[in-house]
């Protein structure tokens, strides 16, 4: 059996969403963030040393970071394969780009305006410098959405699982104003019967749809 170590509103509903799309059964042990800190409980360090979300266990093997788990799960058990494109494509070299530029780029100048929005007035000289980031991410992704349905062409791929968060991320801080073909695209996922199958496993996930 496959075991997600799932922290609740995290990063982890999205490996949910592709067990789910893949069909594959598993178990989830659930974890609750500290309500004041936000941060995960120190138990999860027993399972992984790094103590975050998401973590797998399969057959006696511990995958930790999205992009890997998403690597090891397609290995396992995407045989056809459905959710990666052919080799020597171009769809191929974007599939491997957004795989990574999700936690690579993307991610980064979200986190910095979070973290940096507990310095107050003292994190206003750089504020600047994250909001153009943050810009130059969401219209990368805008020109990628309105050249292909997807991320790597016209088919759901890995890439897609790992690019949902950020843009998730950024449409609940209320920064995907005006970006027509990011708002399609997650709204377009928010439609699948599988990520909706993910959301009630994974219960609590403020980045999801309302309702
Ligand atoms: N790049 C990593 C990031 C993992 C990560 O930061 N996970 C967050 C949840 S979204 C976490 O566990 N936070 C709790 C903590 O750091 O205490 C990945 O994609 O797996």
């Amino acid at each position: 059996m496959l075991t997600v170590h799932h922290l609740n509103n995290s990063r982890s509903q999205r490996i949910l969403w592709l067990l789910e799309e893949l069909g594959v059964d598993y178990d989830i042990r659930a974890y609750q963030r500290d309500p004041e800190s936000r941060r995960a409980p120190a138990v999860l360090k027993t399972v992984h040393p790094l103590g975050k979300s998401p973590v797998i266990e399969h057959d006696g093997l511990v995958v930790a970071e999205t992009g890997a788990i998403i690597v090891y799960l397609l290995d396992t058990f995407d045989a056809d394969p459905a959710l990666r494109p052919e080799r020597g494509t171009q769809d191929f070299i974007d599939y491997v780009h957004f795989l990574h530029f999700a936690e690579g780029s993307a991610m980064l100048p979200l986190l910095l305006a979070l973290y940096t929005g507990f310095l107050g007035e003292a994190a206003k000289p750089i504020q600047p410098l994250i909001t153009n980031e943050i810009r130059s991410v969401l219209d990368y992704c805008e020109y990628s959405l309105i050249r292909s349905a997807w991320f790597a062409g016209g088919r759901l791929s890995g890439a897609d699982f790992n690019m949902i968060f950020p843009l998730e991320a950024a449409r609940a801080r209320g920064l995907l104003k005006g970006y027509d073909a990011c708002n399609a695209y997650i709204d377009r996922v928010w439609a699948r019967p599988a990520y909706r199958r993910a959301l009630e496993r994974g219960g609590d996930y403020d980045y999801g749809p309302k309702g």
